[in-house]
């Protein structure tokens, strides 16, 4: 911790470091993990704050594997998170949104990592060429295969309740960076004259019961009825003028779902008509997402069971995603009954 005219500023390293001591057997392995997240954050940060004076936005000429258009500053983001995971030396393989398959670290150093990652390099992608707030994902697994062997597909399939930590970067009017590891949530906002996340949001809770609702709602007419008549419940006048609530929506989940942790409210992307199971990502969205729900007081369902229950069938299966303040995840599983 630094102290600067009464001031202490704790950053995210000495803060990883303080919580490492909570676990008396810890070696210090998923501790660094997290420190290169955070440095790599920063990269893209840089990079992601120069969008429109350098050459970085716009589409970058490739599909994925979902068949969207790659930006550039995905591509970007997604080399920079890989190549800070590969050299950690605590990461033996990783998923991401980007790649069909998990990419096998095979060096001699990363094979001995503990963990694999799962993560969504730049989330709401379709947002940066219009400034507006996107995010980067991860979502942590000791491994299932043995040290020293290369990992397996079912490495990644593990249920999100298996989780070691979560973490969530968001890019937005200051850059902060959210996680858990198990024991409450902690946010970090990145103070550009020093360039170090500073504890800015210790030990985050979130209302049990919120007033923002944020979904897409130009996709009325695809949603079940359930939601349809959830989202009229929301724009009702009710008698202690708790409703009608107020309706928010980025289309960067990220940045959504940010938003309603602090202020309460749910975030939901519904199975609909033309996505049956809905648009996000079970392994490197939705589950890290969860994890961190839950561990704010919060709460994450499909719409009938909790995300972290979910066993993934593979990485890149979809799922509906309602998310946030508990009572109200809980209430749209009643009107989806
Ligand atoms: P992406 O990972 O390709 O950026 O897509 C995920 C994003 C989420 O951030 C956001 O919640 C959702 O897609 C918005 O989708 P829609 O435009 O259908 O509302
Ligand atoms: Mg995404």
């Amino acid at each position: 911790m630094i102290v600067m005219n009464s001031y202490k500023i704790t950053t995210l390293n000495d803060f990883i470091t303080l919580r490492q001591k909570d676990f008396p057997y810890a070696k210090g392995e998923l501790s660094s993990l997290l420190s290169h997240i955070g440095t790599a954050a920063k990269i893209v940060n840089k990079k992601i704050n120069k969008a429109g004076l350098v050459d970085i936005i716009g589409k970058a000429g490739m599909v994925n594997i979902q068949g969207e258009n790659q930006q550039k500053l995905d591509v970007f983001a997604d080399k920079v998170f890989t190549d800070a995971l590969r050299s950690s030396g605590e990461c033996c393989g990783i998923a991401t949104e980007e790649n069909q398959n998990e990419i096998v670290f095979s060096d001699k150093l990363a094979k001995k990592g503990k963990y694999i990652v799962s993560m969504d390099p730049l989330d709401g992608s379709s947002n940066i060429d219009y400034n507006v707030s996107v995010g980067s994902i991860f979502s942590i697994y000791r491994r299932i295969t043995p040290r020293g062997k290369s990992v397996k597909n079912e490495d990644f399939l593990q249920p999100g309740s298996q989780q070691v930590a979560a973490v969530y970067v968001i890019y937005g009017s200051s850059t902060m960076l959210v996680y858990t590891t198990g024991n409450g949530v902690n946010g970090f906002t990145l103070d550009p004259s020093i360039g170090e996340f500073c504890l800015s949001h210790p030990s985050i809770k979130t209302p049990e019961e919120g007033k923002i609702y944020s979904i897409n709602e130009g996709n009325y007419i695809y949603f079940p009825a359930g939601i349809k008549k959830y989202i009229k419940y929301c724009q009702e006048k009710d008698d202690n003028s708790a409703r009608p609530y107020t309706s928010r929506y980025i289309g960067s989940l990220v940045s959504d779902f940010h938003r309603n942790l602090l202020m309460g409210g749910v975030f939901l992307y519904p199975s609909n008509d033309k996505m049956p199971q809905g648009k996000l990502r079970l392994v490197y969205e939705c589950n890290p997402i969860a994890f961190i729900a839950e561990q704010a007081g919060g709460a994450a369902s499909d719409g009938m069971s909790r995300i972290l229950d979910i066993s993934p069938g593979s990485l890149h299966q979809r799922s509906p995603f309602y998310a946030g303040s508990k009572n109200m995840v809980h209430r749209i599983e009643e009107f989806l009954r």
